[in-house]
């Protein structure tokens, strides 16, 4: 019992102390690679199911952290995990849904009105 209650404060003290020590901001691997975002022009989005439908397909695939759909600005945003899905896989999807999609590389892009040129 009275071993027992000392290895229990001893861990507790250790692990008090462990914490104050360590307190160097070192990278931490949480996930297998940083989120990136890829962005993609979509054309053939015609209503807010489109836009629904392109969400939650790549919303329900492993490696996707959030999508973005917009039609008035023929724009998809997918922020994901780099070494579990490809932008190109996300592209596949798209097109498969029956869009027309092309990764484009204008990071931060937010056109207002974007006419086909
Ligand atoms: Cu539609």
């Amino acid at each position: 019992m009275l071993g027992f209650g000392l290895l229990v404060s001893t861990l507790f003290v250790l692990a008090c102390t462990k914490t104050e020590t360590t307190h160097t901001p070192v990278a931490v691997n949480q996930e297998a690679g940083e989120p990136k975002q890829v962005v993609f022009e979509v054309k053939g989005m015609t209503c807010g199911g489109c836009e629904q439908a392109i969400t939650e397909r790549l919303s329900s695939l492993d490696g996707v952290v959030s999508v973005k759909a917009d039609r008035h600005k023929e724009r998809t945003w997918v922020t994901y995990h780099d070494p579990t899905i490809q932008p190109a896989q996300l592209e596949k999807e798209i097109t498969e849904l029956g869009y027309n999609a092309h990764q484009i590389t204008e990071p931060g892009l937010t056109p207002t009105h974007s006419e086909p040129k």
